[in-house]
């Protein structure tokens, strides 16, 4: 059997605004909840601040400068061959408020000039629509996505961008891992639902996070409509545009063959991928979701003609991240012994990265087989890589073999998954350029084929150089996945 990467088949990298841009306050863009971040490191979790205090540092703010460098920035991944380039728009840039009656031009002009910059090398951009950020005034006035205010709010950025935007961006996604908001971590994150006092976003010890899991899953519920929407709008604004959902990957398997793991497993990928993956593409929530919300004390407040927004507006494709995978196990012993990774239990077969997280090329394999034997329509794996520290040598190159065999086999297991049947458009792994680390707020974990002098501590020239693994893309994508 030949195992290849389709001929068009979407080569890329990823970004996020909120992670890259910095300018966090330039040309009149507003206040994100991202911007209240403060730095964490893996030991130190990250504080949502509601204000912004003195002597601490929000990384958000500069990040790498991306907003001012993006003609630098693009013409590096040209030169790795990009097809694609995922990134995200700052709501705040477009609609400072959120509620704002009239968009910000200055912010509508920045992306415009951003995607000229892209055409210009023929890389297509895939544009998430809210990734981690959303305006802050948003949450002080409505409560975020718990409001369904908000559903309005949101509506109406997309279609001014989807107007604005009209023949230069032809891929969409709605909502960066929407999934994250069945976790506590999520409704601070990407719900906008925020608590009045600082609070640590502490990813380990999630169960202590103030939670309100009715609020959390009605703001989910809220996210599906405007998804759902949104879809309708950009297909009647130009009927060639491609709208994705965007599911973070949690591959699940039991801990042992103990059928009690093998159902808590069943139900953890049902909660964690499943009801968003079913509500985006197939319109309606699954069997299994009943139960699952009376169990949590969850009442989604549905208002007539949710059902049928959901239904009309369908994803065109399915998007995830993909990082590692997770065991699960209902054994006090087990839970109790072995160190909580990204989430499960840790995997006694798997080596994993400096940050505890597993690597396991081969369930990206499982897991697309899982998804399109569910789905049955293209797949995208907008995130995926290896979050590590580098070290720059006397004469400024950076050997990350490491980084080049996570990818390698990252890349190995989707040509496998192509040759099970699987039709996988593309391949957009995280933070092709060093970014700020969501979960941990630092530099030091960087994914990047290209590096980015900037430390922790903010210090550094920003200036940007090409890793080892930069020429190891380059040929990759060159030879279609062939040269590995
Ligand atoms: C995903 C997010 C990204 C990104 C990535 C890596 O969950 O969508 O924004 O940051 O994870 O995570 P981290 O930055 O915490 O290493």
């Amino acid at each position: 059997m030949e195992k290849s990467f389709p001929t068009e088949f979407l080569w890329g990298g990823a970004t996020a605004a909120n992670q890259c841009e910095g300018a966090w306050d330039v040309d009149g863009k507003g206040v994100s909840t991202a911007d209240l971040m403060t730095a964490g490191t893996l030991s130190k979790p990250r504080t949502f601040t509601s204000t912004i205090q003195d002597g601490m540092q929000y990384p958000s703010h500069e990040a790498i400068d991306h907003y001012h460098r993006y003609e630098e920035d693009i013409a590096l991944f040209a030169e790795m061959g990009f097809k694609v380039y995922r990134m995200s728009i700052a709501w705040t840039r477009i609609f400072p408020n959120g509620d704002d009656l009239e968009p910000n031009r200055a912010g509508i002009e920045h992306y415009r000039n951003v995607f000229e910059c892209c055409k210009k090398y023929g890389i297509e951009p895939l544009v998430t629509l809210s990734h981690y950020e959303m305006p802050f005034h948003l949450v002080t006035k409505y409560n975020g996505w718990a409001s369904r205010v908000t559903i309005d709010c949101f509506v109406k950025y997309c279609e001014t961008v989807f107007n604005e935007y009209r023949g230069l961006v032809k891929y969409y996604l709605t909502f960066n891992e929407i999934n994250i908001l069945t976790t506590p971590f999520g409704g601070l994150m990407a719900g906008g639902i925020i608590p009045k006092q600082n609070v640590d976003m502490d990813l380990k010890n999630m169960g202590k996070m103030p939670d309100d899991a009715n609020a959390r899953y009605n703001a989910l519920h809220n996210q599906f409509v405007a998804s759902a929407k949104v879809v309708q709008i950009a297909h009647a604004i130009d009927p060639s545009v491609k709208v994705g959902c965007m599911i973070a990957g949690m591959a699940s398997y039991p801990y042992s063959p103990n059928p009690k793991d093998v159902l808590a497993t069943q139900q953890a990928m049902q909660a964690g991928n499943y009801l968003c993956g079913d509500v985006m593409v197939r319109g309606e929530y699954p069997a299994f979701s009943k139960r699952f919300f009376e169990k949590q004390g969850v009442s989604i407040s549905s208002e007539p003609g949710d059902a049928e927004i959901l239904k009309k507006g369908v994803v065109d494709f399915y998007s995830f991240s993909y990082y590692s995978s997770g065991c699960i196990s209902t054994d006090p012993d087990v839970i109790k012994t072995s160190a909580n990774f990204l989430f499960g239990v840790k995997n006694p077969y798997l080596e994993a990265s400096q940050w505890g997280w597993t690597i396991d090329a081969d369930g990206l394999r499982y897991y697309l087989n899982e998804l399109y034997g569910r789905y049955q329509i293209p797949l995208m794996v907008v995130e995926n890589g290896l979050g590590a520290e580098d070290t720059v040598e006397a004469d400024g190159s950076i050997h990350d073999a490491y980084r080049i065999a996570y990818m390698r086999a990252h890349v190995e297991a989707m040509r496998e998954a192509i040759a099970d049947g699987v039709d996988l458009m593309g391949y957009t792994p995280w933070g092709c350029i060093d970014l700020i680390s969501a979960s941990t707020g630092e530099m030091k974990k960087r994914y990047g084929f290209i590096y980015v002098d900037k430390n922790n501590d903010g210090t550094g020239t920003l200036q940007r150089s090409r890793k080892d693994s930069f020429g190891w893309y380059k040929a990759c994508i060159a030879s279609n996945g062939t040269i590995l």
